[in-house]
This record gives structure tokens, sequence and C-alpha cells, in this order.
């Protein structure tokens, strides 16, 4: 049922491998248009604004839209316990791993009383963005809470849209989901009005005031990131998140079971999701594919994942040599790939582009969306061949410190001149000389 590309017996250039498997494209400047408005009139207006927006787009108007804190600890007694004992467990891993993510300060002395220290500062007040509708994940709750809260971000503020069916509160596995991060700001706002509100600030309908952030991360639609995209410079923004994919390098070791289930896991987020397999046995990719049939009639979304699974952007590569799948693989820069050959980690070593490895049978990309430590905020779109994943170090920035006494600047000095000089830009060279009688 995938479609399928023969490149055994060739290495393609990456520009064959583009065009042999395109990404899913989403058009973002093509909705800026839209979006300005409701950024600007958030700015000029604030909550009366994002209410008449909510009116429109979430076809719901809150009283007020700062959630209370007795609603956030309703929603946390009301959560089912075995979700929250998975989340608690979520929780937990990720926060041992990203603890070890933290970073401690380092001084460099570069001369005899010159020292240039590098300080990592958490940034201050960061707000989340957390979507309603269709794609309600407290699992990106926690992706994004726990580095930030493992870097040290003084203040996080969960914004996530109203739901007419909640009685106007954002949905209630989300408000759970910070209640047990101990997030205890939640706004029940969404879209593109969520990040001007957090970019801006406002005052809520009862007096409670939103101070602007410094940063805001996490997922959404197309308006959602365009809204992002406007305003970054003002605040800092997590890297634009596009449709998931996995990508699988397979050999003949690999169970096909596996790596079908594996496919349509990804698959199920959205039609434009891309599943993909590069595989050196021809009998695995069509054991793979006799598997899907199945699989995709079995599943609860088959529609969506059919049209995934379907679409230009998935299908099956047929490789000659693991080295060669290697390649196609770095040249696709996955957001998530499996590696499922003999020797997998020996193979995984040899991964230079890729969100996230997960290595061999027993590390499901599904595993990594949940419970692996890991996070599973990823860059897409080939974005892995630059970005890294959410990490502590996306909430950290790196501040250089330097001191240097007199004696050191007065051993360095003609040097700074020099360049002064050459770049004919000699004020530079003069505020040093200047500490030393000279113009
Ligand atoms: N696979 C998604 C994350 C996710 N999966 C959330 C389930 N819930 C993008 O990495
Ligand atoms: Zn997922």
């Amino acid at each position: 049922m995938l479609n399928r590309a023969d490149l055994r017996g060739r290495i393609p250039s990456a520009a064959e491998l583009r065009a042999t498997l395109p990404r899913a494209e989403v058009d973002v400047d093509a909705v800026l248009h839209q979006v300005r408005p409701v950024v600007d009139a958030v700015r000029d207006r604030g909550v009366e604004a994002v209410l008449e927006y909510t009116e429109r787009f979430d076809r719901v108007r809150p009283g007020r839209i700062r959630v209370e804190p007795a609603e956030l600890t309703r929603a946390l007694d009301e959560l089912d316990p075995a979700v929250r004992e998975a989340l608690e467990e979520s929780i937990e891993r990720a926060r041992r791993v990203h603890a070890d993510q933290r970073r401690t300060d380092v001084t460099t002395t570069v001369a005899d009383g010159g020292t240039v220290t590098e300080r990592w500062v958490p940034v201050e007040r960061v707000g989340l963005y957390a979507p309603g509708g269709l794609a309600v994940y407290p699992s990106t709750v926690v992706m994004n809470v726990v580095p930030a809260q493992q870097a040290g971000v003084d203040t996080l503020v969960v914004c996530s849209p109203p739901q007419a069916e909640f009685g106007g509160l954002p949905h209630p596995t989300i408000l759970a989901a910070a209640a047990l991060l101990g997030v205890d700001e939640v706004w029940a706002v969404g879209g593109a009005q969520a990040v001007a509100l957090l970019a801006y600030g406002g005052t809520d309908t009862d007096g409670a005031e939103l101070t602007p952030v410094d940063m805001v991360t996490g997922p959404g639609n197309i308006y959602l990131t365009a809204a992002k995209r406007l305003l970054r410079g003002l605040i800092g923004i997590d890297s634009e998140a596009g449709p998931t994919e996995i990508a699988i390098l397979a050999d003949e070791t690999a169970d096909p079971g596996h790596v079908a289930a594996d496919l349509v896991s990804q698959a199920e987020h959205d039609t434009l999701a891309a599943s993909v397999l590069v595989t050196t046995s021809e009998e695995l990719a069509d054991a793979v594919d006799a598997e899907l049939v199945h699989r995709v009639k079995q599943t609860k979304h088959t529609e969506r994942v059919t049209e995934a699974l379907r679409g230009r952007q998935s299908g099956i590569l047929l490789v000659s040599t693991v080295d060669d799948g290697l390649r196609v693989v770095n040249a696709y820069a996955a957001e998530h790939l499996e590696i499922q050959t003999a020797d997998a980690a020996r193979v995984a070593e040899r991964v230079r582009n890729a969100g996230a490895v997960f290595v061999g049978p027993y590390s499901p990309v599904s595993l990594g969306d949940y419970c692996a430590g890991s996070n599973h905020v990823l860059p897409t779109g080939g974005c892995a061949r630059h970005s890294s994943g959410l990490s502590v170090q996306s909430f950290l920035r790196g501040i250089h410190v330097v001191s240097y006494d007199e004696t050191a600047l007065r051993a360095v000095a003609d040097k700074v001149v020099a360049l002064a000089d050459a770049e004919d830009l000699p004020a530079h060279g003069e505020a040093v000389t200047a500490r030393f009688g000279g113009a």
C-alpha cells in the first residue's frame, strides 16, 4: 500500500532523494495576512480582543480566561488513575534525562588577569502552548515543561484553547498535566490570539494580569505557527513543527509486523504525516506492505492513516546495502529514525542527521513519544540537518562575562588598536589607549 522506489545499484544524489521522497508542505506565509490583524488587535485591545476571537474561532465565550487553581486541582483529582500513573512515570523519566542536560558555568583564563566566563542563565518567563481540538496531548505539556523547569525558568504559563464542552475551560487532561507538573498559571486561550497575549500581556476581565513572556514554545496549527513567525524577535520561539515523520532503516532481520506497526503509529497523527521505510530487503518490503493492509483496516483512525501512508511523502525505498540506506536516511534527516538492522547499535552510530534515533527492535518511536525519557519535540521537514529537539539548552542563554585587569588589557592593547584601525574604527582603539594615557 506504500509507494515504492527502487534505488538499488546506484547511490542517489541528495536532490534526487528529495524528489523521490517529497515532504509535505505547509505554507505558513499564505496565512500571515489573516493572522496579522489578530495579533495587532490583541496588542492594542488585550483580553477584549482575545474574547472576540475566541468566540469567533472556538465558539465559546468564557467569563474570564485565567484558570483558577481550584479548577486545576479538580482536573487532577478527576484524572483517570492509570493515566495519572503513566504521566507520573513519563515526567519522572523525562526529568532524569533532562536533569543531566543542565550546564555548568565555565571560566577560561585567556591571559594572566583576563578571564571569560560563560554563564548559563535561564529565560525568565516562558509560555507553553498546548493545542485543543483533535490533538490534545498531555505528553506534549510534559515534553515542553520538563526541560524548561530543569533549565531553571522562573515562570511557566500554559495557554490552551477553551472548550465549549468543558464549560469554557481547556481540556481537563491538559489542566491535569499542568497541575501534575506544578504549573499553576494556566490561561484558556488558543490559536494566534494566545501567542499574541503571551507576547504582549493583558488583563483578564476580573483583573488578573498576564505579564508578557520572553519565549513561547509548543505545537499548533498553521495559524499558531504564523503568529509565532510574526512575533519572533519580540519573543523567542521554538522551531516550527511540521507534520510528524518516521523513517525506518531495516534489513532482512527486522520483524515486518513491528515495522508496519511503527509506520502506522506516526501516520495516525496527521494525513500529512510521513512514514518511510528504507530497506535492503525486498521480502521485508513485501511483508511490511501485507502487514499494513491488515493493520490499517483494524486501526482506529483508518482514514487518516490511509491518507498519510498513500501520500507522496510516504513510501518504501529499496537500497542495495545498509551503507546506502544510511546515505538515504542521512539525506532525508527524519524527525524520528528507527534502526532495525543486524548490529543496530553500530549502524546507529553512523547516523548523522535525525531528530532522534531509536535503536533495535524494542525502541519504537511511540516509546519516545511518551515514556523513554527523551524529548518528543523534534525537528521536522529536514531541519534535523541543522537543529536539535527541545532540551534544557533551548531555555538557556550563555552569557559571556568578560573580566580583564589592567595588566591583561595593556598586554593586548596594540592588537585591539591594530584591528580597530584595519576596520577604520579608530575610536574603538582609543577606548583602550585612553586608559593608558593615550588619546
Ligand atoms: N510523535 C509526536 C509526539 C506525540 N506523539 C505526542 C503522541 N503524542 C511528534 O514527535
Ligand atoms: Zn506520536
